[in-house]
């Protein structure tokens, strides 16, 4: 279970934030309203929800995610691939000094965004990725195991992240997407396939028995319910705008 979330709120200079997607410039406003309705959703599940203030340094500070890994004995921070991101760590470590005494760091030259990295019980899969690299990863893998944790390191070819095609809802779960389908490493896992028109919704995040599914993916919400779950339907549009889903907005542990 979820105790607690970390989140930030979104800043005007998101407009400027990294993209490949092509679905033009997210509207401001629009995601406040989004990231608002989000908050509500996650304290719906039962955590505790610290929300930081907007970082107009950073324009994709909101996604919080990648700057720090947090498991149940220890958090690690990041040092993130993407320059203009780089940073943003800086003051999510003296957030999280307040939640545990054991912290970490990534140091250089390894680079490290927690998107890449999905919790599955003890043990952490971690994305190689433009943003997560050899050196990072083998760092993580060696934090993890000083904490009694494993890791294993998945190859990405196409993805952002690792969990831009993942998500591990508990129980064996798995959404799973694109790349990522024929790989033999989830071949034990109930896997959930995403259709290739829904791609997007294989970024969901389980809290305590609910799941949040991004709105507009009806054959993963069907998917997502018939498996028992209590679906929260969360509309990130203006985050998709970003590359960035449900899971990036928030730390949670
Ligand atoms: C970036 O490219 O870094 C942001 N625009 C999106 C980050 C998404 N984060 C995530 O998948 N964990």
């Amino acid at each position: 279970m979820f105790k607690n979330v970390i989140v930030r709120k979104p800043c005007k200079a998101m407009v400027n934030g990294i993209t490949s997607a092509n679905l033009g410039k997210p509207d401001f406003e629009l995601a406040k309203k989004q990231h608002e309705f989000y908050i509500e959703t996650l304290k719906k599940c039962g955590v505790k929800v610290t929300i930081l203030d907007a970082d107009e340094k950073y324009p994709d500070s909101c996604f919080v995610e990648d700057v720090a890994l947090c498991t149940k004995k220890c958090a690690i921070i990041t040092r993130p691939g993407a320059l203009s991101r780089r940073g943003e760590e800086v003051e999510m470590k003296e957030v999280l000094k307040k939640f545990y005494s054991d912290i970490e760091e990534i140091k250089e030259p390894g680079t490290v965004e927690a998107g890449d990295i999905m919790m599955v019980g003890d043990h952490f899969y971690i994305g190689l990725s433009a943003r997560t690299n050899k050196d990072g990863a083998e760092q993580m893998i060696s934090i993890l195991e000083k904490y009694g944790f494993s890791g294993s390191v998945v190859p990405l070819n196409e993805m952002l992240h690792l969990k831009s095609g993942l998500a591990y809802l508990e129980n064996n779960n798995l959404l799973i997407a694109g790349e990522f389908i024929k790989n033999p490493v989830f071949k034990d896992f109930n896997k959930i396939i995403i259709p290739e028109d829904e791609g997007y919704a294989a970024n969901c995040i389980w809290v305590n028995d609910h799941v949040l599914v991004p709105m507009g993916y009806p054959k993963t919400q069907e998917a997502i319910k018939k498996l028992g779950y209590k679906v929260e339907i969360v509309d990130t549009s203006e985050f998709r705008k970003l590359d960035g889903g449900l899971s990036c907005l928030s730390l949670r542990f």
